[in-house]
């Protein structure tokens, strides 16, 4: 092999302060783990020795505890971009240590290529194999690395053995043109290959290799709670319907699902929804669930940005590696999330609110409106442009404390114009062709909890014009809760 073997520590002595890093993977998979371990602890020894060392760091999504978990905890990330979803990350950004912007998992590729962001100093990218021309086999996950290492100034190669070489021949690497050359997206089915199954650098870049085993580690789901089988029911339930009457053709249509206990309970729902024909996937991500329902015939094929599954369940793909090599293909985030491709297939979008409006907005990011809980992901990609945009979370949070339908979001991710449909353990609200009042009335009555209904109609009868919002009381759930720890004990009455 012509690149130098490197320890992760001597590649962590070439990483100035305030260098910029692109890695690989998207979530978890296939992510970089070694590097990023050993950068962490060159900047607990810089910020010992009284000297500043932070870098910034693109990814396709969030990553691990390798990654932004080791980095964050060594308060060692300054800009960060997008997706993340590490506990010691999501401290260091609402506590302003890392200056984290949130934007569509589609957009960073082309916004990096489009000069927005500046260069890029390092690209580290997790690979199953790396020959002297520079072509690459990647892991479980491809992210935004085309356009990192395409940019990048130095390549650094994370070789990992835990990756079966099998894996190749799962990848689509494509990068489109960027205006004003810009042509269509040539995917007219999920299944549709545009480009190589090998990412392509080029070799002078590539500085070494550091040898690795450490495998994607993707956390377990908890078992499936009664209010989450609950939400996946009612979500097969409506596809169900939606079916029977036409509203979505005889041939079904591409599902999207987004991350999280909830999102995965929506995908067991689906299991048992054999009234539906096997269906297709046109998402960003793949959970253990869509592993099983390949297996169950109950998926055909899913174009995906990552596998995001467990260790086991990647040790059964390996080992039936045939079973699945035509029936998953791997994609940059920005095919995985592409608005046009999305539209055209009539993809049907399944994401998760933190909470939505009465008059369907909706909270994906924030929680009570301040402080940063993971980021919008790809939901606002596939919300936008879906056939059906599906929103979906429990009732209530917190043991009931705090109730998931309010009458006003404290911070908008997905519009009402955005919104279709949502979705509790309660029931559905089907929001299309409905005015705001009709709007409020369906999400009232059949999403919220019982325990709040009452106080939602009342905020709802104080207001007047077309959508009756009573600016003062607006907030009044949010602020009661931050006051006494309860939504149950605000009082509309006082606003009268
Ligand atoms: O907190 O863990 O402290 O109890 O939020 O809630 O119900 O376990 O839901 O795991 O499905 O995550 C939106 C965060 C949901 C996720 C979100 C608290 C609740 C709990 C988690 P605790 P659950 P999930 C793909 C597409 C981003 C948008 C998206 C997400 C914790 O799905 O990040 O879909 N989505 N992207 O107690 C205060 C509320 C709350 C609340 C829940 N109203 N107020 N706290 N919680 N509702 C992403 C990619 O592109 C990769």
């Amino acid at each position: 092999m012509a690149f130098p073997v490197l320890t992760p520590q001597e590649v962590a002595e070439l990483i100035k302060d305030q260098d910029t890093l692109g890695l690989s993977g998207f979530t978890a998979s296939g992510t970089p783990k070694l590097v990023t371990e050993a950068l962490a602890a060159k900047a607990e020894r810089e910020h010992a020795a009284g000297r500043p060392f932070k870098v910034n760091v693109y990814t396709g999504a969030s990553t691990q505890e390798h990654a932004d978990g080791a980095l964050a905890r060594a308060n060692a990330l300054d800009r960060r971009s997008p997706y993340q979803n590490t506990p010691d990350l999501r401290k260091r950004i609402n506590s302003h240590d890392a200056h984290y912007f949130d934007m569509h998992i589609s957009e960073l590729a082309q916004t990096l290529r489009y000069g927005e962001l500046g260069g890029i100093d390092f690209a580290i990218i997790d690979a199953a194999s790396v020959d002297d021309k520079g072509n690459i086999v990647l892991g479980s996950g491809v992210g935004n690395i085309p356009t990192l290492a395409r940019m990048a100034k130095k390549i650094v190669i994370e070789l990992n053995s835990s990756i079966s070489p099998e894996i190749e021949g799962f990848h689509d690497i494509y990068i489109p043109l960027d205006p004003p050359y810009r042509r269509e997206i040539p995917i007219y089915k999920p299944s549709d290959r545009i480009g190589d199954t090998i990412l392509r650098v080029d070799p002078s870049k590539i500085i070494g290799i550091v040898k690795s085993d450490v495998t994607d580690g993707v956390k377990k789901f908890s078992e499936l709670d009664d209010i989450s089988k609950r939400i996946g029911a009612n979500v097969a339930g409506f596809l169900i319907s939606q079916y029977r009457s036409g509203g979505i053709p005889k041939e079904f249509l591409p599902l999207q699902s987004g991350v999280g206990n909830v999102a995965n309970a929506v995908l067991f729902g689906l299991a048992d929804a054999t009234e539906i024909p096997p269906f297709e996937m046109y998402t960003e991500v793949i959970q253990d669930a869509v592993i099983h329902l390949m297996e169950r015939e109950r998926c055909k094929f899913a174009s995906t940005c990552a596998m995001t599954i467990t260790d086991d369940a990647m040790r059964h793909v390996y080992d039936n590696i045939e079973f699945f090599r035509n029936k998953v293909l791997l994609r940059p985030s920005e095919i995985s999330n592409n608005p046009e491709v999305i539209r055209r297939l009539g993809v049907i979008a399944m994401n998760t609110a933190l909470e939505a409006d009465i008059f369907g907005n909706v909270n994906s990011t924030h929680v009570l409106g301040t402080k940063m809980m993971n980021g919008i992901g790809g939901s606002g990609d596939f919300a936008r442009n879906a056939y059906i945009s599906i929103f979906s979370c429990p009732s209530v949070a917190k043991g009931g404390l705090i109730s998931a339908i309010v009458p006003m979001v404290a911070h908008v991710d997905h519009s009402e114009h955005s919104v279709d449909v949502i979705i509790t353990e309660q029931g559905v609200a089907d929001l299309r062709g409905k005015d705001p009042v009709q709007r409020a009335e369906a999400i009232i009555e059949n999403c919220a909890h019982p325990d709040y209904r009452p106080m939602l109609r009342e905020y709802l009868r104080l207001g007047m014009g077309q959508t009756p919002h009573t600016l003062r009381a607006a907030f009044a759930m949010h602020e009661t809760f931050n006051a006494q720890g309860d939504m149950h004990l605000t009082d509309f009455g006082k606003y009268l």
